[in-house]
């Protein structure tokens, strides 16, 4: 049965594809619309089309499930033109997300109507690709070149409504899409010639005669395509578009669709689209499992991460009751919020009403009583396990029955939290990522006794809150700050041995990470941790917290900063690594890129190893998704587990053995990694 249906409405044939969850383009839709087209065209009692979707949105795309797989024809830039050669107006009807392919064939329709909330989008950059069906070439022709530009080299979409101001959208529909579809069909079924986007020079013209747009472009973007093949490919994709015809423009695309497609940036970022997917789910829980219901959430502690997971609610307009011990606290940490929404609005992503409406949820206090009407609580105060069990105990009382008890901890035991409750089962690990109301990643700590309908609340409130979530086991660390230990462990152990912090942080960055070790030690503090006995210096950091080189906050920390947070190498940061090196009795030496990639980044991918030999995490892609939502691992690396597959897992038991001295004697191989590199298999697909 083919998802492309059609039917009469007076003189205009309607078109539906029914292809759930997000009409796809797969081979059986393509084929279907190739058929309509030709029954259109066939029929002189037709005298109009109107292509529409059922379901939740219009076409989102080419089947990203058949890349990989042999091409079947009709592919999709045959289709498009198919559309667009067809001899009876045909009118794109637009609800959902008009994505990539499924504004390609909007695009090669004559004429679009949406819905105002519908949002349209080529993100195809996101898959490491560019949009492989005349998009590049149309787009720009009826939107403009740099609309065109920036949506195609970022991936972004645009609203209905901006889309009918720059002319990408005919008309909005308020109300019954199909009827104003086919009442727009109505008055346009005799318009001619027709109008083919492919064959519009006027919104291209300004940029013919000022080809500097796209150099001025690269520059403005330069930092933000960093590292990325494809953002750079769609650039040179509308050059063509704007410097050639569209048969010829349309060549170029191919070629460069074709290059990226074959490239492991591509392979990469598609697979970390059904990773980050796949993370959501949780294997092996009933399948009737239900979420509770969260009318209001507590958050203990007014803190920056207080602050900033009240925050995520807020801004999805569910209350919150923050509770902090002290008046000034919880006035500093309610003022910290606000100001936070102020400089969002500020840059024009949030109203002044949103930021009210979000405060308004918020309901300040300085009782723990007051969580008694809360159906989750979220315990963010110091990381501390003596302070977590005096306040898990003390809501072991005061929490209504049912309400779900979690805590923010990073590194501590959540059984252990859990233990010092009656309801163990009630009890979770939410652990949100610095700054919390910013960072995408939660992951979700399972303990031992946590229930199947908790979890399932956590992962499915995570999307609310337009979080992704992880499920990690119970472990020191988890799943990301377990890898980040041995990491930061080596990179220290190297700087005694030769190293500079530019030097270990340079080889993280031109990996494609957006910092270094040091750099994210003098970004988030180097004070974090400590013992803050300045008398006691044990180690390089312990040396840089006596001096209060606390990292940017500071004004010094592993670099020197200048006022403008500018950090430059610290010949005192250097003299007192090399007193260390001295104190300690190793001899420095020159230290190969390599050796630092092998030390710091293969330590991970071993690390990691352990972790899913011990079931901490579900599965490898998690581990994947963890480190690129979590630490910024370049997406086109698809993260440590992906990235050490294409490296070869023999190449890291390898690497890891050629270092075995230097990680020194608590330093063990991972026996899932070893096995897995001696049979040739890999971690993820
Ligand atoms: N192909 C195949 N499966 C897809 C898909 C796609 N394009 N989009 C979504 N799915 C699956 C997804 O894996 C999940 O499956 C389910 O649908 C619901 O997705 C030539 C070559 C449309 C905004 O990149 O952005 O066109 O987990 O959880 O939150 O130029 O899906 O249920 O088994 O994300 O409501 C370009 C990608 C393709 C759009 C809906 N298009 N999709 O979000 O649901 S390349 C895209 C999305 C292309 C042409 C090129 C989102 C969504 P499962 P979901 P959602």
């Amino acid at each position: 049965m083919s998802p492309i249906s059609t039917k009469r409405h007076g003189d205009v044939l309607i078109v539906t594809s029914n292809n759930p969850p997000v009409n796809a383009l797969g081979h059986a839709v393509r084929e279907g619309l190739v058929q309509a087209i030709a029954e259109a065209d066939a029929d002189d009692k037709v005298k109009a089309v109107v292509i529409r979707c059922a379901g939740q949105t219009f076409f989102a795309g080419a089947d990203i499930k058949e890349f990989g797989k042999p091409m079947q024809m009709p592919m999709l830039p045959q289709v498009v033109d198919i559309i667009e050669n067809c001899t009876k107006p045909v009118v794109a009807a637009i609800h959902g997300t008009a994505f990539g392919g499924g504004l390609e064939v909007a695009l090669a329709s004559h004429y679009r109507v949406a819905v105002p909330s519908a949002k349209l989008g080529v993100p195809e950059v996101k898959l490491g690709i560019l949009p492989g069906a005349g998009g590049t070439q149309r787009l720009p022709r009826v939107a403009g070149v740099a609309k065109a530009l920036d949506m195609a080299a970022t991936g972004n979409p645009i609203g209905a409504k901006e889309a009918h101001e720059i002319g990408l959208v005919d008309r909005l529909a308020e109300g019954d899409l199909e009827q104003h579809a086919v009442a727009f069909a109505e008055e346009v079924r005799d318009i001619r010639p027709i109008p083919k986007s492919s064959t519009r020079d006027d919104k291209v013209e300004e940029a013919r005669a000022n080809p500097a747009i796209f150099d001025e472009y690269r520059k403005a973007n330069a930092r933000k395509m960093k590292g990325f093949d494809a953002p750079e490919a769609v650039i040179k994709a509308i050059e063509a578009a704007v410097a050639k015809p569209y048969q010829e423009g349309v060549q170029e695309e191919r070629r460069l669709f074709m290059e990226l497609m074959s490239g492991t940036q591509a392979r990469a970022q598609q697979y970390f689209f059904f990773a980050e997917r796949q993370a959501s789910k949780i294997d092996g829980l009933p399948e009737d499992t239900e979420p509770r219901a969260i009318a209001r959430v507590g958050v203990i502690g007014a803190g920056t991460m207080g602050g900033g997971i009240s925050m995520n609610f807020l801004s999805a307009g569910i209350p919150v009751t923050i509770v902090e011990m002290a008046q000034e606290a919880l006035d500093r940490g309610t003022g910290v919020m606000r100001k936070n929404y102020e400089a969002t609005a500020a840059k024009g992503r949030m109203t002044g009403e949103q930021v009210e409406g979000a405060m308004a949820l918020l309901k300040p206090s300085l009782k723990l009583e007051d969580l008694a009407e809360c159906d989750l609580i979220i315990e963010a105060v110091f990381e501390n396990m003596d302070v977590k069990k005096d306040i898990f105990g003390k809501l072991d009382k005061i929490a209504k029955p049912g309400a779900i008890l979690a805590s923010n901890t990073s590194y501590l035991n959540v059984d252990e939290i859990a233990a010092t409750t009656s309801r163990p089962e009630d009890v979770v690990g939410l652990h949100f990522f610095s700054p919390a109301n910013i960072m995408k990643l939660l992951e979700v700590v399972r303990g031992a006794k946590t229930a199947p309908d908790v979890l399932v609340t956590a992962m499915q409130l995570a999307k609310k809150i337009r979080k992704v979530a992880v499920v990690a086991g119970v472990c020191h660390g988890f799943i990301g700050n377990r890898m980040l230990m041995p990491r930061q462990i080596e990179a220290t152990k190297l700087l005694l041995e030769g190293a500079t912090p530019e030097q270990v942080d340079r080889v993280h960055v031109e990996f494609g990470m957006p910092m270094g070790p040091f750099q994210m030690a003098d970004l988030a503090g180097v004070d974090i941790g400590w013992h803050r006995d300045p008398s006691r210096i044990e180690s390089i950091r312990d040396q840089l917290c006596a001096m209060e080189r606390w990292g940017q906050k500071k004004g010094a920390g592993f670099y020197d900063y200048d006022d403008k947070r500018r950090p430059s190498p610290s010949p005192v940061v250097q003299q007192i690594i090399e007193d260390f090196s001295r104190k300690e009795g190793i001899a420095r030496r020159e230290i190969s890129d390599q050796e630092i990639i092998e030390r710091t980044l293969y330590i991970m991918v071993n690390e990691g190893a352990k972790i899913l030999d011990e079931n901490m995490a579900q599965r490898a892609s998690d581990i994947d998704v963890v480190w690129v939502y979590g630490y910024g691992w370049p997406v086109y690396r698809g993260g440590p587990m992906f990235w050490a597959d294409t490296v070869g897992l023999k190449e890291i038991v390898d690497g890891l053995e050629r270092q075995e001295d230097r990680l020194g004697s608590d330093f063990t191989l991972s026996p899932l990694l070893v096995r897995k590199a001696e049979a040739g298999e890999k971690f993820t697909r």
